[in-house]
């Protein structure tokens, strides 16, 4: 038995008001709250053992790096990564993919092919752009279906020998699609192309195996995840970091420095300049136990009853249309009512003490396919109740019934 009230005790947030009334925070695909052990992490870091980690010869620069890199290999072993120095910890998803795409910059020519997903965020859009603006290569999008799910047979027919890199999201933060990603990477790999696979949203919910997956890189960021913000993970097939070139100049990535040559330190520091966001990794490590320790199929259920729960009430709303049907869906309910612009309800929501977000999600070209300026997105964590949906319903009727 799923026993949320226990849960929500983990989590202090839960207990405060907003404007007068319980917080009801259903903005998790934005970032979801953090629990009181990740949060004693921080505390106990900055109590007991703050220091510079790979450096120092005294107790607690050692103490910090054990930490450090034994956070390291519990995103190993979440993801199920071969080796420790596969999983590179950056600032998050999108320093993830800008670290990727920077490197492919000296291995594609004028004319080679990247495929991306009409379904992504724009961290997976621009810096694919400006690789290509700076090498030649060319942008070729899967488009979507009108419920939200991937063009797979377009997708087979754009794969070519000039194919070099896809990219797809494994779930869609503004519609909450859980894309083929076993079909893209398999069919990609048999032209000899990469796979980069943004799982920024998928990780909240779903517990991916890299190795089984097969794929070449894996990207996301530790506070979708209760983890802290500033600090999220690349997975990369040892092969591919061997082969690409370090992302930032700097202290930590070097094994010898002169004036007439710099040496590179192997993986992963060759991808670590600088001095990284030592507690914001440890933190990782924390949230990572803790999301296991609720445990992901456990999630999933809860999860998944509460999207049926929120899809049925919020369908009652004569006027409310949900964007975003397809059959394989996390916890992800983006709407609009009428011709209400999103905006306007999501503010009569927030007095209301329910967080949601509003806009185009910062998936622009989803809302251009459906011509539409944004929606109320409501993203729904393992912590949320069915109550809190009844309360985002009659919230929703409120705000209807005043701007109608
Ligand atoms: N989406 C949302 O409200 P960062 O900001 O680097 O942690 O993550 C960027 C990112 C990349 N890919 C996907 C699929 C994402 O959903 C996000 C972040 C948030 O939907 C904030 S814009």
């Amino acid at each position: 038995m799923f026993n949320v009230d226990k849960i929500r005790e983990d989590f202090p947030i839960l207990k405060r008001t907003v404007h007068g009334k319980p917080l009801v925070y259903f903005d998790n695909a934005a970032t979801s709250q953090t629990p009181q052990i990740v949060i004693d992490t921080i505390v106990d870091y900055y109590s007991n053992y703050n220091s510079n980690i790979h450096r120092g010869v005294h107790t607690l620069s050692q103490e910090a790096t054990d930490k450090y890199e034994e956070a390291r290999i519990k995103v190993q072993k979440h993801f199920n990564a071969k080796e420790a120095y596969e999983i590179i910890l950056t600032s998050g998803t999108t320093h993830s993919i800008n670290m990727v795409a920077s490197g492919f910059a000296s291995l594609l020519n004028k004319g080679d092919e990247i495929i991306v997903s009409a379904l992504e965020h724009h961290s997976n859009i621009v810096p694919w752009q400006m690789l290509c603006e700076k090498t030649g290569a060319i942008l070729k999008v899967i488009p979507m279906t009108d419920e939200g799910s991937l063009d797979m047979e377009t997708y087979h027919k754009l794969l070519n020998d000039n194919t070099k890199l896809v990219f797809s999201n494994h779930v869609s933060n503004a519609l909450g699609t859980v894309n083929p990603i076993e079909e893209i990477i398999e069919a990609a790999h048999k032209i000899g192309a990469a796979v980069l696979i943004d799982g920024a949203q998928a990780t909240p919910h779903i517990k991916p195996d890299v190795q089984a997956l097969n794929v070449d890189f894996y990207v996301a960021s530790a506070h979708k995840l209760c983890g802290p913000t500033g600090v999220g993970m690349l997975y990369g097939k040892q092969e591919w970091l061997e082969k690409l070139p370090p992302y930032q100049g700097g202290g930590e990535m070097i094994a010898t420095v002169s004036f007439e040559k710099t040496t590179y330190a192997g993986l992963p520091h060759k991808f670590e300049a600088g001095t990284p966001n030592i507690c914001g990794g440890i933190a990782f490590g924390a949230a990572i136990d803790y999301m296991n320790s609720v445990g992901f199929d456990a999630i999933a259920k809860y999860e998944n009853e509460l999207l049926e729960y929120g899809t049925s009430e919020l369908l009652k709303i004569d006027g409310l249309k949900i964007y975003g049907t397809s059959a394989e869906k996390t916890a992800v309910i983006s709407f609009n009512v009428d011709a209400i612009h999103p905006y306007d309800i999501g503010a009569i929501l927030d007095k209301l003490g329910i967080a949601v977000r509003t806009g185009h999600h910062c998936a622009q070209p989803i809302m251009d396919y459906y011509k539409i300026p944004g929606t109320i997105r409501a993203s729904f964590s393992f912590y949320n109740t069915k109550e809190e949906i009844d309360i985002l319903v009659e919230g929703v009727k409120r705000a209807k019934m005043m701007l109608s």
